[in-house]
């Protein structure tokens, strides 16, 4: 079976002479990484501020995903399709800009 008719279900028998053929849609989508970049100079309130407002943790999980940053460098906000990572990561770096914070996130393919 080639990787093609992973998606195919062949239907019922066709009764009136018209071939069925029902397209299944079970390809999952590529997922991907949201990683946030630790530096010396972003308040630590704002990241937390951040990560609640934008990748929808609470408080404690913010302050805990902040600090596992600060410690080791590197952290992931979360994971998701690309379209939303993106949006995270502009969403993330346009209100650190307007705060002349230097924050930076990139994305990772899982
Ligand atoms: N290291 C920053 C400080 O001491 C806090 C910080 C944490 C900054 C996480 C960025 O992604 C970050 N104020």
């Amino acid at each position: 079976m080639s990787a093609d008719d992973d998606n195919i279900k062949q239907g019922d028998a066709p009764e009136h002479g018209v071939a069925v053929k029902t397209r299944v849609n079970t390809k999952k989508p590529s997922m991907y990484k949201v990683l946030m970049l630790n530096d010396d100079y972003t308040p630590m309130e704002f990241v937390i501020h951040v990560l609640e407002s934008f990748y929808n943790k609470a408080h404690e999980e913010a302050t805990q995903i902040m600090l596992h940053v600060h410690q080791k460098g590197v952290g992931t906000c979360g994971v998701y399709t690309y379209e939303i990572a993106e949006t995270k990561v502009n969403q993330t770096m346009d209100l650190a800009q307007q705060h002349e914070h230097p924050l930076q996130c990139t994305i990772e393919k899982v």
